[in-house]
């Protein structure tokens, strides 16, 4: 038997690094490394399973042909041969028309680079596709980011158990990054009081000393609630503020209208609430010069004002020089501490001219769109691969109604016969991550894996950088990138000359696995942000270049009892559909040892809003607004508050009842900054069905 080091490739923060043992060419089991501090010898319960969904009997093996209507997944087996000449053949006629009427469309499904955008990323280029606008989960809280500390960067996340108050800002680690879980338990033991800010009682939150159950979309009120109470009480680290920060001054006018009343309004919390939060926060770090972390997830940012929510969200630490500590700061993601060479993957120069973009988020809309000179061409081909759009994108019905289209020529690399695939004129079989070599990044630590093969290819698939691969041969595409092997993408993943890379060398990585890049624990210590002016930007000098507000607001929700109460008379239900513990986003839907515990879909309701539909524990109830409706069994609980039902997500539609998911009601309006997509920003009507 041997042992070999994989990365486990998951949408997930924690980017855990996984030991496969092999024995005769077979996986026999995954465990978490006990040597990776973030992995710390455990895994979560769904990548646990990933023998059970790598041997699974419905992994598709084959290349498929669709022989019934689209959606009906109906298919018969074809040869490789047979689907790279069609697929060839059928994107070469569009091309020579427009090759902007190509669109690929690829998320979450592997983080690895190889896997990802490097052969794919190429070949689109080379073919002039239209490029496609990854929005579709942090494009908002990213933007705000960046607007602020310059990068995707803050707080170290190995340091966070030695804060001494912990705010848990949208996020329900429990589910969604457990060993960041872990991490708040051992603050907890040195000490530390944690807090949830979160409209609804999670598993998470459940656990915190404390949980404020705001109104959806009002945290950037919070935070300017904050900011205000700590002006009029002086609890502020003057000389941080005068060395490593721009725009005090215009914030703290900005400031003056998120009064205690205004704020506790809003975000619908009392003002002793608000008030002791403040006091809390600015005494720690202040009077007892403690370290306070604030760890935000992309959960408070799939709103409206989303972008500028976590522009307020990151002015905080700056304000209390929470940075000075071991501990203390903000982390939303750590990605931009790595140095990875986007350019040696992704062959930018292979672009014949500009393609247009397109946003995936409102994909729905994009495929339904016919020709017009600001569009551009209607859309005539998708290659999707690493993503389940027909489930996880907003406003799902027309997302399905496109697919739907006679017209369209769709392609879907994947594991299994999903909700999108379902629509696929051909079906590729593409292999896991035991089956392929790749190479990672993390967005909630700063440590590099790489991922070795452990066993041979299923069936007759293949990875996604070798289907790029064949068909770029197919289609005679002859620039030496196109031949690079799986090996030598990985190795121009990062610039190895980079100082955080230090220490780390292509082959000392593939040797052990995963190694630390090379930063300080206290980052931002003496400022140094990757902003422009160095500094932390409350005021925003790239914002105000794009004619945008360069100071951090509260934007209200498009969508909420009072911001606007025409639409909340018929629908005054606020539903936010955050991930189910046991899947991940549209992944492991179809894992049968996890459905045991997740059988159905779910919705959850408050008490009083139960009463008021005659709903009880188990009815079946019809969630609907005037984009569309689905079911689900209702939970009622005083987890929610009252106006809030929350169906925790993402199911497949091939695996409800009703054939639809909670993305049937959400909507494609975007976000304020970044065009990132607003699932949580949506009012719904429940009856019982
Ligand atoms: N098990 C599991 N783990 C996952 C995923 C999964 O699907 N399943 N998805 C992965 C991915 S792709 C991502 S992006 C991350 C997702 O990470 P997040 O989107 O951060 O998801 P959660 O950690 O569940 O946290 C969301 C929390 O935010 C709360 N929330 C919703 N609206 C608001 C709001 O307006 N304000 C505040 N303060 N809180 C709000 C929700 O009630 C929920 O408890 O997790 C990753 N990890
Ligand atoms: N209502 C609602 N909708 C949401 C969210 C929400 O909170 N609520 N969350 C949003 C967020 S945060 C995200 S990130 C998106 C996620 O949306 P996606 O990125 O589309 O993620 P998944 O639904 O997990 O689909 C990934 C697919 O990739 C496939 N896959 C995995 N590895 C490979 C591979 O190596 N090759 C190929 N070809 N396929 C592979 C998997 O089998 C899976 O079907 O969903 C978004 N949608
Ligand atoms: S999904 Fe997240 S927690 Fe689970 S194994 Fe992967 S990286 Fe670790
Ligand atoms: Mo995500």
């Amino acid at each position: 038997m041997s042992i070999i080091h994989a990365a486990c490739p998951h949408d997930c923060p924690d980017t855990c690094s996984m030991l496969i043992s092999v024995e005769k060419g077979r996986a026999v089991k995954v465990e978490g490394n006990p040597d990776h501090p973030p992995t710390a010898g455990v895994l979560c319960t769904k990548v646990a399973r990933y023998l059970e969904r790598t041997y699974h009997p419905e992994r598709l093996v084959t290349p498929l042909k669709r022989i019934g209507a689209k959606g009906s997944g109906q298919f018969t087996p074809i040869s490789w041969d047979e689907a790279l000449t069609t697929i060839a053949s059928r994107l070469q006629t569009i091309a020579a028309r427009d090759p902007e009427a190509i669109l690929p469309y690829s998320y979450g499904g592997t983080m690895g680079f190889v896997q990802s955008e490097g052969m794919a990323a190429r070949f689109f280029n080379k073919l002039g596709a239209s490029q496609l606008d990854r929005t579709i989960c942090a494009a908002a809280g990213g933007a705000g980011l960046k607007a602020t500390y310059g990068l995707g960067v803050g707080l170290d996340g190995d340091t966070i158990d030695q804060a001494k108050v912990l705010i848990l800002w949208g996020i329900n680690p429990i589910t969604s990054s457990i060993h960041f879980w872990r991490k708040a338990q051992a603050a907890k033991r040195n000490g530390s009081i944690l807090i949830a800010i979160d409209p609804y009682r999670s598993l998470s939150a459940e656990k915190c000393d404390q949980h404020i159950a705001l109104n959806v979309g009002t945290d950037a009120a919070l935070a300017l609630g904050l900011v205000h109470i700590w002006i009029r009480d002086d609890l502020l680290d003057h000389e941080y503020i005068q060395n490593h920060t721009l725009g005090f001054k215009e914030l703290s006018e900005r400031a003056q209208r998120f009064t205690p009343d205004y704020v506790a309004q809003t975000c619908g919390i009392s003002v002793e609430t608000l008030e002791n939060l403040a006091a809390l926060i600015g005494h720690t770090a202040i009077i007892d010069q403690q370290p306070i972390a604030i760890r935000a997830s992309y959960g408070l940012q799939r709103v409206r004002g989303g972008g500028n929510t976590m522009r307020a969200l990151a002015c905080l630490p700056s304000l209390l020089g929470a940075w000075k500590h071991q501990g203390g700061g903000l982390l939303l993601s750590s990605s931009g501490f790595f140095p990875v060479n986007k350019a040696a993957l992704e062959h930018p120069e292979l672009l014949p001219n500009t393609p247009r973009t397109i946003n995936m988020s409102t994909i729905g809309d994009a495929l339904l769109h016919e020709t017009t000179p600001e569009f551009g061409p209607k859309i005539e081909a998708v290659i999707v691969y690493n993503s389940n759009p027909v489930a996880i994108a907003p406003e799902g019905g027309k997302v399905a109604q496109g697919f739907a289209r006679e017209d369209l020529f769709t392609v879907v690399l994947e594991h299994f016969m999903t909700d999108t695939a379902k629509y696929a004129d051909i079906v590729l079989p593409a292999t896991t991550q035991l089956e392929h070599v790749d190479i990672h990044k993390s967005y909630g630590h700063q440590y590099v894996l790489f991922n070795h093969p452990t066993i041979q290819p299923l069936g007759e698939c293949k990875p996604n950088s070798e289907i790029f691969r064949l068909l770029a041969k197919q289609m005679d595409f002859s620039e030496a990138c196109f031949h690079e092997d799986d090996e030598t993408i990985a190795s121009q993943a990062f610039d190895w000359s980079h100082p955080h890379m230090q220490g780390i060398s292509f082959e000392s990585l593939k040797a052990q696995g995963w190694q630390r890049l090379n930063t300080d624990s206290i980052p931002f210590a003496q400022g140094q942000f990757p902003t422009a002016s160095g500094k932390c930007e409350f005021l925003s000098s790239t914002l105000a270049a794009q004619g945008l507000d360069p100071l951090p607001d509260f934007i209200p929700p498009y969508e909420s009892v009072a911001s606007n109460p025409e639409l909340a008379a018929r629908y005054p239900l606020a539903m936010i559909s955050p991930p189910e513990r046991h899947f991940l986003n549209s992944t492991f839907v179809n894992i049968e040892s996890l459905r045991k515990t997740t059988p159905e879909p779910t919705l959850e309701i408050h008490p009083i809003d139960a009463a008021a539909r005659g709903i009880s524990t188990g009815s079946l109830v019809a969630i609907f607004n005037d984009r569309g409706n689905f079911q689900a069994k209702a939970v009622i609980t005083d987890k929610v508050r009252a106006g809030l039902v929350v169906a925790p997500s993402t199911w497949w539609k091939g695996m409800s009842r009703d054939g639809k998911n909670c993305n049937e009601v959400t909507s494609q309006a975007l976000t304020d900054l970044g065009n990132g997509p607003t699932f949580y920003d949506c009012l719904v009507e429940v009856k019982v069905a």
